[in-house]
């Protein structure tokens, strides 16, 4: 049964350069067309960028270059990230582009007909980092309560879509369709965000305070706000006002991927402004989790970046898309550890499924001229490894569509490690002297297998597969699974797999126990000797607050700590403290920090300095300031 699959990725900022939130979100997609082109549907894939609004000009400000020319430059290094990981996207747009633009403005300009946009008198707080307004209530502490970050006060005439009037169509259609935001937990959110009031939503900037966007139509004082510029790239990219035929089949199938930070925009923004233009409601909307490190999202904000291609230089393209796709449940957070990844390569890659295929090539090479073996009567344990084979593409494709695709992944790799249990019960190896055409067939059974085993891993690791399956005798890629029969090997197909073709990477030992913190003086002890005032002026000690406070698992002594230090983001702090005063009580209170201590591990918990305690007789008291004091206030 053929569908039509469209699926999208957030169109990325090219503020700065792509990082492996962005790399996750763009492989996802293209597994999940690579198993729908299996599965005989037709895939349309579409990512880009976004270039307009506040950020990006910043960006490009701070380089001290034209926007254009920032924009020109930041979108290569998406593009070469993309064909470099394999992606086989369809379409790249950028909404730069002419053919973007003109139907961003041709539709603001049908709903300034329509009456669906009005000009009004914008008053509230702007948050450039993530390109939203709040109200003083929204904020949480002054700052924008998305990010964090800072807010700015802003009184503008500007233009409003009518959005408020779309709220109780919007419930309806989330309730009459229980998969159209994905996961549950997110549907959840949406509606639990809509049983609020809401507003209508400001769609222009004057130009007078950011001109790089696109011109509304109607009011050449204006640029449109950048998310309404850039959610238009699902439909402006497919043929929308330009050809209708190829719109509606396409638009008919989309699946939109997106990160959980951008749910309103898409479940809300975006729907409510294809409502009003008339337009039908997209099928799915997907939320993905977040990659951490140390329980902080991974994003080129916060420094913290991996760079994926340096994963990908080191380890191979394959082995990093197969640990992006096996270690995330889609639409829950993981954590990313170069030492998770390399235990994924070497345990899944390197001997379920690598050393079966070099296992078989050798017993090919050594005792079948190289070549794949003729079948026989099947027995034993052969037709339970058939039918595991032949039960698998149904069982991945049910788990696909119900974008599971990490137990997609695990299912297949049962069948690797179901044939290798199958060759160390029929041991072929010894079959071999005593009964050659028995060895034979079970060789060329477990062939068949694992050609089962790699079709199906084709979307996950389409380079890697494609090689293997012309070593292991097989041809190229099946084009479907409807193709896929036992059977199909062709006897006397050459195997030409030279070695093993995952080598394993030595793993780093993790941190597993605190580093010994020195001895504590005890009370009534002489001070040590005298330092400089220039020495003590070296520690960077500030006062902050604790915003989250909790055990360390597996800990009885250890707590981590987040602390606003007045900085972009908290702090994260481990401390010796836990038997000494309880999470709740530090939470919301102000502590003093060493923050300039050289980073550390502590129980697999990155600590980035260190809170200071009175030590009585090997009791420890947190030191507190005798005010409150503005986060980050140096202490001396
Ligand atoms: O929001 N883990 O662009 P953006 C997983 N231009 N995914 C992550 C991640 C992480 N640590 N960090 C980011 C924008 N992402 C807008 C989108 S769409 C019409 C406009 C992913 O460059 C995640 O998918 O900030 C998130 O939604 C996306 O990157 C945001 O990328």
């Amino acid at each position: 049964m053929s569908d039509v699959f469209y699926v999208t990725t957030p169109i990325y900022y090219v503020n700065d350069r792509p990082h492996i939130g962005h790399a996750y979100c763009t492989v996802l997609a293209d597994v999940l067309m690579r198993y729908h082109r299996l599965f005989d549907d037709e895939t349309y894939f579409l990512t880009g960028v976004d270039e307009h609004g506040q950020k990006v000009e910043e960006a490009a400000r701070k380089r001290g270059v034209d926007p254009q020319a920032h924009c020109d430059e930041m979108q290569a290094h998406f593009r070469d990230l993309w064909a470099t990981l394999d992606v086989a996207n369809d379409d790249f747009i950028r909404t730069t582009e002419p053919r973007h633009a003109a139907i961003v403005q041709e539709a603001l300009q049908r709903l300034w007909e329509k009456g669906e946009i009005y000009l009004g008198e914008y008053e509230g707080f702007y948050s450039p980092r993530v390109e939203k307004f709040f109200s003083a209530e929204e904020l949480v502490d002054g700052r924008c309560p998305e990010s964090g970050g800072e807010v700015f006060r802003l009184k503008e005439a500007n233009y409003f879509f009518r959005m408020s009037k779309y709220r109780d169509a919007l419930v309806r259609h989330i309730e009459d369709h229980p998969d159209f935001i994905r996961p549950e937990s997110r549907r959840n959110e949406v509606l639990g965000f809509l049983a609020r009031p809401l507003g209508d939503l400001c769609i222009s900037r004057p130009k007078a305070r950011l001109s790089w966007g696109i011109e509304l139509p109607f009011d050449r004082d204006f640029v449109t706000y950048v998310w309404f510029d850039a959610l238009m790239n699902y439909v402006s990219a497919i043929g929308l006002y330009r050809d209708d035929e190829r719109f509606r089949r396409l638009w008919g199938g989309v699946h939109h991927l997106i990160g959980k930070d951008i749910l309103t925009t898409h479940s809300v923004y975006w729907t409510t402004m294809l409502m009003a233009l008339d337009l039908p409601l997209p099928r799915h909307i997907v939320a993905t989790g977040w990659w951490l490190v140390d329980q902080t999202k991974m994003s080129k904000s916060l420094g913290n970046v991996v760079d994926p291609l340096s994963l990908k230089d080191r380890y191979g393209v394959d082995s990093l898309r197969y640990f992006l796709m096996r270690e995330m449940v889609v639409g829950l957070d993981a954590s990313f550890s170069e030492v998770a990844f390399l235990k994924r390569h070497n345990y899944d890659l390197g001997n379920d499924l690598g050393n079966l295929a070099n296992r078989l090539a050798r017993l090919v090479q050594r005792s079948f001229g190289g070549r794949v073996p003729e079948a026989g009567p099947e027995a034993g344990p052969d037709a339970a490894v058939r039918a595991q084979a032949e039960a698998l593409p149904g069982e991945v494709r049910r788990l696909v569509l119900d974008l599971r695709i990490e137990a997609a992944i695990e299912t297949t790799m049962a069948l690797a490690r179901r044939i290798n249990r199958y060759l160390t019960e029929t041991e072929p190896f010894k079959a071999v002297a005593t009964d050659p055409a028995r060895a034979g067939h079970v060789v060329r059974h477990a062939l068949e297998g694992l050609r089962f085993v790699l079709t199906l891993l084709w979307p996950v690791m389409p380079r890697k597969v494609e090689a293997l399956l012309r070593e292991m005798g097989a041809g190229g890629p099946v084009r479907r699974v409807e193709d896929l029969r036992w059977g199909g090997l062709a006897t006397g197909a050459e195997v030409t797999l030279a070695g093993p073709p995952f080598p394993r990477f030595e793993v780093p030992k993790e941190v597993a126990e605190p580093a010994k913190s020195p001895a504590r003086e005890e009370p009534g002890t002489p001070t040590s000797a005298t330092v400089s005032y220039e020495d003590f002026r070296r520690l960077d000690l500030r006062a902050g607050t604790v915003v989250l406070a909790e055990p360390v698992q597996g800990s009885k002594k250890l707590l981590r700590l987040l602390v606003d230090l007045g900085e972009a983001e908290p702090r994260q702090v481990v401390a010796g403290v836990a038997q000494h005063v309880r999470p709740e009580d530090l939470l919301g209170r102000q502590v003093v920090i060493v923050a300039n201590l050289e980073p550390r591990k502590v129980f697999g918990v990155e600590s980035r300095g260190m809170i200071l305690a009175a030590s009585d007789d090997g009791a420890l008291a947190v030191l507190h300031p005798s005010k409150p004091v503005k986060p980050g206030s140096r202490v001396s």
